[in-house]
């Protein structure tokens, strides 16, 4: 396997037309991405190589790890910044390479190259995917979180910053002060209206520092907002053994994914955009009822896939939703319980919907891990299950499915399957959340709904909603797979 070269830019006479589009002219960059994780790579990166394939522009990526990942960074400079995506879908195997990834940085080592970038006029997009903790906001107020240790770091060196508020604060002051047009600040991530979400973040920690400039943020800086969809899981070896038999080369840093793909963005772009339209994206005005749609039902369901099934031992979600009683509830969920929440246009069709995620989530080829789905539940949960069970209580609907999921989710917690089988429980909130979590299910309701980060005091405090949750925890705690049974018995 090793003695076939790597793959780098001069290699690329060698592929074939079908797994690198047409001619390529060398791109300037023009857009850095915050966390360059495998999502990143199978989604904007093959839609930004596509659309400058369809209609030019300058936009190649540069992308930064903020984990200070070096080894990330190496192996992809290491490859020129080219990488292979390889779709795994009903249908076969496919593999893409490709080439608009043009730099890699890793923080804090890169600061100042970073920094370079950031001011420069070429730049004109920076866009994120550093999930749901890479915000460090305070969820109740949606300001950014004071207390967090990475923030009082920045505020304290505010031209030394790590975090997403403090990098993007710095540099917008910087534009502003040498009269260079912002960028436009693009959240990818898997937030509730995730460009005002990174917006009140930005301009809050900009507030604390500098009145004038958090003004100059309000009203100059775009943020829109958008929705992105595809199954992005961790990259294995079997993804390497594919890019070497498609390519002939050896690809050290491959990425698995779905065939499909859905990029619905909020057309506000000052100082303007990749073509992304030409390849299948969809810009629209108003992106909520999409993303309320796709957050709701496919990664509410997602949680519930991988918490039940955590705790009854199915390892990936084609192994879950291939159980019928596991199948039926995630289907009832979606049907009874989420898509009456959902105020979405007359041509959306939440139906069919409902029936391509629950083809999506039986592709046997993908092997998406409920473990990878079941990290930082603390920031998934709220946007996930809890805003959808909020929606219900008000029109006074049932939330009993829902309800098991998030009782899954904290029984979860505990740290063991149902057959002991232990398990590391990945959450920013992990020490305080999973540290002797109470066996009684009453005292369990009582102590995790006092985590006021994740449930709303107007939530924690519902009868019907607390009781609810009691029971489903007796329930699942007698075996997570007799609770989806009698549950929909
Ligand atoms: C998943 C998502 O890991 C998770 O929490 O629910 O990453 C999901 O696969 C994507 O949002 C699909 O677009």
């Amino acid at each position: 396997m090793t003695d076939r070269p790597s793959l780098c830019r001069s290699a690329l006479d060698s592929l074939n037309d079908h797994m690198l589009g047409p001619a390529w002219r060398d791109p300037r960059i023009g857009i850095v991405h915050l966390g360059i994780g495998n999502f990143h790579r199978a989604h904007e990166a093959v839609y930004t190589e596509e659309a400058m394939l369809a209609a030019g522009g300058d936009w190649g990526i540069c992308g930064v790890t903020l984990q200070g990942d070096v080894g990330k960074r190496d192996a992809l400079m290491a490859q020129d910044g080219l990488y292979s995506v390889v779709e795994r879908g009903p249908e076969g195997v496919r593999v893409t390479v490709i080439r608009a990834l043009k730099e890699v940085l890793a923080m804090p080592h890169d600061r100042a190259r970073l920094f370079e970038l950031l001011v420069d006029e070429n730049v004109r997009i920076v866009s994120l995917t550093v999930t749901e903790k890479g915000y460090c906001r305070d969820t109740r107020t949606g300001d950014v979180d004071l207390s967090h240790e990475g923030i009082t770091h920045d505020l304290a060196h505010p031209d030394k910053p790590s975090t997403v508020p403090g990098i993007l604060t710095a540099a917008l002051g910087q534009r502003r002060d040498a009269g260079t047009p912002p960028f436009t600040v693009l959240s990818c991530d898997n937030l509730s209206h995730n460009g005002a979400a990174l917006k009140q973040a930005v301009a809050s920690y900009a507030r604390v520092l500098d009145e004038e400039l958090a003004d100059w943020i309000d009203s100059h800086v775009a943020f829109p907002s958008t929705m992105v969809d595809r199954i992005v899981p961790s990259t294995t070896d079997a993804e390497r053994d594919a890019a070497l038999s498609a390519l002939n080369f050896h690809d050290a840093v491959p990425v698995p994914c779905e065939p499909f793909r859905q990029w619905v963005i909020e057309d506000r772009f000052p100082a303007g955009r990749p073509a992304w339209e030409r390849v299948g994206a969809q810009l629209v005005d108003d992106v909520m009822p999409f993303e309320v749609a796709k957050l709701r039902m496919l990664n509410g369901t997602h949680s519930t896939l991988a918490y039940l099934s955590m705790l009854a031992g199915f390892s990936t979600i084609d192994e879950a939703i291939g159980h019928p009683p596991l199948r039926t509830l995630v289907h009832a969920m979606m049907t009874e319980e989420i898509a009456p929440t959902l105020d979405v246009p007359p041509s959306f069709d939440v139906l069919a919907y409902r029936d391509a995620l629950l083809a999506r989530y039986a592709n046997t080829a993908l092997k998406h891990r409920t473990a990878q789905i079941a990290m930082d539940g603390s920031q998934k949960i709220p946007p996930r299950l809890l805003a959808t069970i909020e929606a219900r209580m008000n029109a006074g609907q049932s939330i009993e499915r829902l309800t098991l999921a998030v009782a899954a989710w904290l029984v979860f917690l505990r740290g063991h399957a149902d057959d002991g089988t232990r398990y590391e429980i990945n959450d920013p909130m992990a020490a305080r959340l999973s540290a002797d979590v109470p066996t009684d299910p009453e005292q369990l309701i009582e102590t995790m709904l006092s985590v006021k980060e994740v449930f709303p005091p107007e939530l924690a405090n519902h009868d019907v909603f607390r009781r609810q949750l009691v029971q489903a925890v007796r329930l699942i705690q007698h075996g997570a797979l007799q609770a989806i049974a009698i549950e929909r018995g």
